[in-house]
C-alpha cells in the first residue's frame, strides 16, 4: 500500500464503519447554501439502478449484468456537485439497492433487508422503472415500499434509448401519475447518460441544506477488497448461465499490497459439483477466462499490477444458510478486521 492510499484510508475510516454520518460532522462552507442528503435508488431487478449509480458518481462502483439480482447489498456512492450559476454546491449520497423482489431464500431475505435499511431515514427516493418492460404493474411491490416509507420520490423512466415511440412514454407517465404522487417523473437513459443533468437539478432541489458528510475525494464507503470480490463475481455472471450465476458468491481471502504488486486470493463458492465443473471448464479454460478478465479490471481500479489467484469451493445450499449469508456482508466482516490495511479505499485518481 502506498502512503497516499494509507492516509486516504485513515481519513475515511470514521465515516465508513456502520454509522451513517450525521449533520454537523462537517460544517457547510460559510455563507453559501449547500445541499446534501441520502437518496435511495429503488426498483425491480434489472431496471438499471446500478447503471444509474455508476453514471451519476462517474466511477464503476457497482457491478452490472443483464441478469436480474446482480446487486446483493446496498452500495453507497457519493456525488460531489460543484456550485454553478443556477444550483448550489451539493453532496448527494446515493444508495444503490438489490432489486425489489419476493425473497425465497436466506440470500433473498438478506437482500430485501438491505433494501429496507437503505430506505430508512433517506431524504429522497428515486424509483426507477424500465420502460421496455410491460406491464408497469410489475413495479407494484417497489411502489408499495415508496408509499409505506412516506418519503418524497421521483420516478425515473429508464432505458428511453430503447423506446421508438414517444407516445408510449406519455401513456406510461400518465399511468404512473395515477398510481402515486411523484414529485417529478423524469425520462432517462442511465446507459447513454440522457436526462441526468435534469435529474441532478431535481435531486438537488429536493435535498435540504446540509453539510458535506464525506471528504471530496471519497466516492464510496466500500472497502477495496469487497469491490474486488464483486468484480470477480461480475465476470462469473457474464461468463455463465442458468443457475450458476445465482448459485455463486465470491469471498476475498487474502489481499496483500506490495510496492509493485498486489496479491489477491479469492474463493468462488458454488452449490454443486456440476457447477464447479462448469466454473473450472475444459482444461481450466473457464476459470482462466474469468480470472484474466477480473484481474485486468482490478488492475485498472487499483492502478497497480495484480496477482490474482482463484479457488472454487462447493458449499451446498449456501443461499439457504443465514449464517453463511450474514458472513458475506462486508459491513460485518469489517468488525472482524483490525488492521487498517484491510479497509483500503479506492486510490485517489
Ligand atoms: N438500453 C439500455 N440498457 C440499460 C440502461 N440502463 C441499464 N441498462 C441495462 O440493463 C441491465 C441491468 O442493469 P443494472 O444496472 O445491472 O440493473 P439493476 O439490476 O437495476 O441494478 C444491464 O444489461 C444494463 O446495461 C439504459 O438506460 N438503456
Ligand atoms: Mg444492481
Amino acid at each position: 500500500m502506498t502512503q497516499n492510499q494509507n492516509s486516504a484510508a485513515a481519513s475515511q475510516k470514521p465515516e465508513s464503519e456502520g454509522r451513517r454520518p450525521e449533520a454537523g460532522d462537517r460544517e457547510p462552507r460559510a455563507g453559501t447554501p449547500f445541499h446534501s442528503g441520502f437518496v435511495c435508488i429503488l426498483g425491480r431487478p434489472n431496471a438499471g439502478k446500478s447503471t444509474l449509480l455508476n453514471a451519476l458518481v462517474g466511477e464503476k462502483l457497482a457491478i452490472i449484468s443483464p441478469k436480474p439480482q446482480t446487486t446483493r447489498n446496498r452500495i453507497l456512492g457519493i456525488v460531489h456537485v460543484p456550485k454553478q450559476k443556477d444550483r448550489p454546491g451539493s453532496q448527494i449520497i446515493l444508495l444503490d439497492t438489490p432489486g425489489v423482489h419476493r425473497p425465497d431464500s436466506s440470500l433473498g431475505r438478506k437482500m430485501m433487508t438491505e433494501v429496507r435499511e437503505a430506505l430508512e431515514g433517506c431524504n429522497l427516493i428515486l424509483l426507477i422503472a424500465d420502460v421496455t418492460e410491460r406491464p408497469a404493474a410489475r413495479d407494484r411491490f417497489a411502489l408499495d415500499l415508496v408509499k409505506k416509507s412516506g418519503t418524497p420520490a421521483l420516478l425515473l423512466l429508464n432505458k428511453i434509448d430503447r423506446l421508438s415511440n414517444k407516445q408510449d412514454l406519455l401513456a406510461l407517465m400518465d399511468e404512473y401519475r395515477k398510481q402515486h404522487d411523484f414529485q417529478e417523473i423524469i425520462p432517462i437513459s442511465a446507459l447513454k447518460r440522457d436526462g441526468l443533468e435534469l435529474l441532478l437539478d431535481k435531486v438537488i432541489q429536493a435535498l435540504p441544506e446540509g453539510p458535506a458528510y464525506f471528504p471530496e475525494d471519497q466516492v464510496t464507503d466500500q472497502p477495496v477488497r469487497f469491490m474486488v470480490a464483486e468484480i470477480v463475481r461480475e465476470q462469473v455472471l457474464l461468463a455463465t448461465k442458468e443457475e450458476v450465476p445465482y448459485s455463486t458468491t465470491v469471498v476475498v481471502e487474502q489481499f496483500e499490497e506490495g510496492k509493485r504488486l498486489t496479491r489477491i486470493a479469492a474463493t468462488i463458492y458454488c452449490e454443486r459439483d456440476s457447477q464447479k465443473a462448469i466454473l473450472v471448464g475444459k482444461g481450466g479454460q473457464m476459470l482462466k477466462k474469468i480470472g484474466t478478465a477480473a484481474r485486468l479490471q482490478i488492475e485498472r481500479m487499483l492502478g497497480i499490477k495484480v496477482f490474482l489467484e482463484l479457488f472454487i469451493k462447493v458449499r451446498s445450499n449456501w443461499r439457504e444458510s443465514r449464517e453463511f449469508v450474514d458472513g458475506l456482508d462486508w459491513r460485518r466482516q469489517l468488525e472482524g478486521l483490525t488492521s487498517p490495511n484491510d479497509i483500503t479505499r479506492l486510490p485517489r485518481k
